[in-house]
């Protein structure tokens, strides 16, 4: 017997974390299951883009240190946006030193990244120290944490035994990791979310190591539950129409897998 698949709607209702449920419900609500990669390198940039787009993602997620110009206003208004286009903050610090380190790195500096981000991420190659100090900031004011137990990028050392442990370490931790960054579904329990980079609508591969599946590939063969799409969408001529066909596509993947 193959696993259950959940719809969305039923599956939020499963879940305990404040996090998980709202993200489940944001997906049901706006019929997406499209993550924006908002890689651009200007505050100006990202509130564009993110106000066009927003409408058609459940997340959006930064490299807030990729931007040149970033100051307090920045995060406020892509908060701004975040409400007025229900979707979830997603920073992709990917935490990775002993949990006093990231503690700090999470509750304060310029950044301040705990005080606007629901979700971030984390590697799980310090041990559960890292989980345990993201947590002591983050649980409190309603963030959830992915464990990264797989990489989209060609020879990554994120494999086997690895990804078997940050499973592990999820579970061991499930009131505050609500899921993983991962190329595959890694467990059936349906409270855990899936995020996917790595996505065009091409298969493929970048100059620097980066490999590409398309959405059908990642939400109906391999059981991902959310598309993680950058360039595929803000290097599109037009970002908006690039975002409806990957909001569709991704959509449609998983109305497949509803249906088998
Ligand atoms: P793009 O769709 O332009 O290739 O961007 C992918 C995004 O996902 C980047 O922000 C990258 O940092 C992130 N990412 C990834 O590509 N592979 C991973 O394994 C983990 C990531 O966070």
């Amino acid at each position: 017997l193959k696993p259950k698949v959940y719809d969305y709607e039923e599956r939020a209702k499963l879940c305990t974390n404040s996090v998980t449920r709202r993200l489940l419900e944001i997906m049901g609500e706006k019929r997406s299951n499209l993550a924006l990669s908002a890689d651009v390198t200007t505050s100006q940039e990202l509130l564009q883009l993110v106000d066009k787009v927003g409408p058609h993602v459940c997340i959006v997620k930064t490299h807030i240190d990729i931007l040149e110009d970033f100051t307090q206003e920045t995060v406020t208004k892509l908060s701004q946006l975040a409400a007025r286009h229900n979707f979830l903050i997603f920073e992709d610090r990917k935490f990775a030193d002993i949990g006093n380190t990231v503690l700090h790195q999470f509750g304060g500096g310029m950044y301040n990244i705990s005080s606007w981000a629901h979700i971030i991420n984390a590697h799980g190659v310090p041990g559960p120290g890292v989980v345990h100090g993201l947590r002591e900031v983050g649980a409190s004011k309603g963030c959830g944490c992915l464990l990264i137990a797989e990489m989209s990028s060609a020879g990554n050392l994120a494999t086997g035994d690895y990804t078997t442990a940050t499973v592990s370490m999820a579970e061991a931790n499930k009131d505050f990791v609500i899921g993983f960054i991962s190329v595959n579904n890694l467990t059936s329990d349906p409270t855990f979310i899936h995020m996917t980079p790595g996505v065009q609508l091409t298969a493929g591969q970048d100059s620097l190591g980066q490999q590409y599946l398309t959405p059908s590939e990642v939400i109906t063969n391999r059981g991902s539950d959310i598309i993680i799409v950058g360039r595929g969408i803000y290097e599109a001529k037009d970002p908006v129409e690039a975002a409806k066909q990957f909001q569709l596509a991704g959509y449609d993947a998983f109305v497949a897998r509803l249906t088998e």
